[in-house]
């Protein structure tokens, strides 16, 4: 176990509706990979302690309004502040968990409405995860759990929309799961996978940029 300074740290996006349970496996992972002896990080996106995302915000919470193009560029305005820090961090060994990524940028925006490729174009260049889950809940599901809170896109609605442009953007490399298990079960699946993610990027698996 543990790692040698030489190899990389893994990308690991975990992706889904609000409510699918993204917030409570990545912190599950970070305790179980960290228990293994791993160098390992828990990321989110909007990542609301810059500027940029004080900005994205408040436009969540309804305190300002932003044209839907605008809003799309921030977010992934957001990703973008971050990536040589990201890319620092995994080339000197440290695993990324990341609560979204550009995956919620598209499917949320193109969701409005926005065109996919044009939703795509801005996330060109970031980081490619070496490793996507996809929590998968149905939105009734979802919004039986409670807790939308007053945020933007927080509505059954919208969801429906959302998932269906999550099941465009999807690729035969994504590791759906069936978010409405038991926490612990989708916890022991996630681990595996993990676990050999993190030893292929150990291994010397290049890393990549999207879309590819
Ligand atoms: N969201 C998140 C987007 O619309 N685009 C993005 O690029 C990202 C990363 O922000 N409803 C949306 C999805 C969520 C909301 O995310 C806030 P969270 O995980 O609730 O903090």
């Amino acid at each position: 176990s543990g790692c040698n300074s030489e190899s990389r740290g893994a990308l690991v996006v975990l992706e889904g509706l609000d409510r699918s349970g993204k917030t409570s496996q990545s912190s599950r992972l970070l305790t179980y990979l960290e228990g293994l002896g791993h160098s390992v990080e828990l990321w989110r996106f909007p990542d609301r302690s810059t500027n940029v995302g004080q900005m994205i915000s408040s436009y969540l919470s309804n305190k300002s309004q932003l044209d839907d193009h605008t809003i799309h560029l921030l977010f992934s305005a957001n990703r973008w502040e971050k990536r040589s820090l990201m890319e620092t961090k995994l080339k000197t060994g440290t695993t990324l968990i990341v609560d979204r990524y550009s995956y919620s940028g598209v499917a949320f925006s193109s969701a409005k409405g926005l065109g996919d490729e044009w939703c795509k174009a801005p996330e060109i260049g970031l980081l490619a995860p070496d490793l996507v889950f996809y929590l998968d809940i149905q939105p009734e599901k979802a919004a039986e759990r409670g807790g939308y809170g007053d945020e933007k896109y927080e509505r059954l609605e919208f969801q429906r929309k959302v998932s269906q442009c999550y099941q465009v953007l999807h690729d035969a490399s994504w590791k759906i799961v069936d978010a409405c298990q038991p926490i612990e079960d989708i916890e022991k699946q996630l681990q595996e996978l993990v676990l050999e993610c993190v030893m292929a990027c150990q291994k010397g698996k290049p890393l990549a940029n999207l879309w590819s």
